[in-house]
């Protein structure tokens, strides 16, 4: 008995699983955790991610351990501090284009951490899961203040 081909054919198999959960066809550009006071329940993270493909890829949702909940969410009114109108709403998805990014700030869109567990630390990282329409990125985000 020859067991050779069983053990190629199986190594095949588990670089075609680690293909498809691992390659959502998106890249970290930059992206950081917002530092906050002592006492904070909320931060929220920004991130610049890159669509490598030539289809548009939906970023759906984000976990970390840091918070309870973690909401994907768009500023609206930006620009219009006066009317006291700031104001912000959770969205389902957020779209990177094909071939294009995602960019995210304070005064844009954003990933809020409701919830937290404990206060994110000025020069620590942490781990953020991002789940998109194509798979999944863990990725280790250094926190700092906004600018
Ligand atoms: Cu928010």
């Amino acid at each position: 008995m020859n067991l050779r081909p069983l053990a190629v054919s199986l190594a095949f198999a588990g670089i075609a699983l680690a293909a498809t959960t691992g390659a959502p066809s998106v890249r970290l550009a930059t992206g950081f955790v917002a530092a906050v006071p002592p006492g904070s329940t909320t931060s929220a993270a920004y991130v610049t991610l890159k669509n490598t493909s030539n289809q548009a890829v939906r970023l759906t949702a984000v976990k970390t351990t840091l918070a309870g909940h973690a909401l994907l969410m768009q500023t609206t009114h930006p620009g219009h501090e006066a009317d006291g109108m700031i104001g912000m709403r959770k969205v389902a998805a957020l779209v990177i284009p094909a071939k294009g990014q995602l960019v995210m700030k304070p005064d844009g869109n954003h990933v809020m951490l409701m919830d937290l567990k404990r206060v994110p630390k000025e020069g620590e990282r942490v781990n953020v899961t991002f789940t998109f329409s194509t798979g999944t990125l863990i990725v280790s985000l250094p926190v700092r203040r906004p600018v």
